[in-house]
């Protein structure tokens, strides 16, 4: 199939780094010219400075990724459950190739063909199996050797008309700091060797088109546990494991309430990890809820915080506060570099991105008077 394939993709999951593979997976995107996607949240599958690599699928990914896999006849989907976070429409594109030949590639074989319908399971380790479709593939006549310079010119316009929207996403100059400007303002200035964990929420979720990471074992997000309060210890455990990268965990301000406590872990540790603290004053992912889906009748979801920074120091811990777009790669740069746990609470506005699941909180069904505005008649 993939010999044969005119418009081969190589989706690139998880089970990539976890088996060490990537390097095996980089040859066979390049033996087929093959452009790579990521998997939702494994941003560090596949190195972002390569000419191949295309961006993550799935909630908040990359419009490129979408519309490239969108275009496959064959994909090779190495190491990955092809869970539905990662497959389902994002930004109004229905992208999973319905009509293409589907290759999975898993160590564990209750995911092979579980989400998606395949053509081909292969139950072994991810890197293994690449290397090994190297081998089969190196001296054989590859259909897609055909059209690579055309396919070459088309994966770079999709990668600079997404890389252009997302300039001209990020041009808010206002303070307090817009969610997509303060987003591309810390991956301009994110350390290379950074270790970044993310958190459950809106600001958070948004980030997802903004990591981009050229190592393996880069990226730690919540994944489908999406538990609020994860990033932080999670930073601390990248720090512990690679002491000398960078550890920076994003976090919401509501799900920083109940995970800024392990500050008084990493202060009498002497962890010197970095919290990038989202102060928005509200619990945003849930409020998007409230706004698209209950005539914007807000339960619980403002929230009245102390300034995180006071509270960090008041720990024994750094803590820096900025409200403007221009602070925010150098006081990233300024936390990083400290070697002390420090938060750098970014005061954001209250915008809000697309909700987790528009499909998640249809109207219900209701007979009451008093609910005919939530509810279906
Ligand atoms: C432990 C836990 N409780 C509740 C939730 C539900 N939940 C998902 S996102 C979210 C809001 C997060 O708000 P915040 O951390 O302030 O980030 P924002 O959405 O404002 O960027 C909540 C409460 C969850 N995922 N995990
Ligand atoms: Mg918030």
């Amino acid at each position: 199939m993939l010999a044969e394939a005119k418009f081969p993709v190589i989706l690139a999951g998880g089970g990539i780094n976890m088996g060490g593979g990537q390097a095996s997976a980089i040859e066979l995107a390049e033996l087929l010219k093959a452009p790579v996607c990521n998997t939702y949240l494994h941003n560090d599958s596949f190195p972002s400075d390569h000419e191949l690599w295309m961006g993550p699928l799935g909630y908040q990914g990359s419009k490129a990724a979408m519309k490239t896999i969108a275009q496959a006849d064959v994909v090779l989907a190495l190491g990955t459950r092809l869970g539905p976070f990662g497959t389902l429409p994002q930004h109004g594109i229905d992208y999973w190739p319905k009509d293409a030949k589907i290759i999975q590639v898993d160590v564990n074989h209750r995911v092979l063909g579980l989400v998606k319908d395949i053509d081909v399971g292969v139950l072994g380790d991810a890197g293994l199996a690449a290397a090994d479709l190297v081998g089969r593939l190196r001296n054989q006549p590859l259909a897609c050797h055909g059209n690579s310079d055309d396919r070459m010119t088309e994966i770079n316009k999709q990668k600079k008309d997404w890389e252009d929207e997302l300039n001209a996403w990020g041009q808010d100059d206002g303070t307090p700091v817009a969610p997509r400007r303060l987003l591309r303002e810390l991956e301009k200035a994110m350390p290379k060797n950074a270790m970044v964990s993310t958190d459950i929420g809106n600001i958070c979720s948004v980030s997802n088109s903004y990591l981009r990471f050229n190592e393996p074992n880069s990226f730690f997000a919540a994944m489908s546990f999406g538990n609020c309060g994860y990033a932080f210890p999670t930073a601390i455990g990248c720090k512990f494991g690679a002491p000398d990268r960078p550890a920076v965990a994003y976090v919401g301000d509501g799900a920083w309430g109940i995970s800024f406590n392990e500050l008084l872990t990493c202060v009498r540790e002497e962890i010197a990890v970095t919290a990038v603290v989202f102060h928005n004053k509200q619990w945003g992912a849930e409020k998007k809820n409230q706004v698209d889906f209950y005539d914007d009748r807000y339960i619980g979801t403002n929230l009245k915080n102390p300034s995180w920074a006071e509270v960090a120091r008041s720990f024994g811990a750094e803590g820096i506060t900025v409200d403007h777009p221009d602070q925010v790669g150098d006081a990233l740069l300024q936390a990083t570099s400290s070697g002390k746990c420090t938060v750098l609470e970014i005061m954001a506005t209250e915008e809000l991105g697309d909700p987790f699941r528009r499909d998640a909180l249809k109207k219900p069904v209701r007979m009451l008077e008093k609910y005919k505005d939530y509810s279906v008649t």
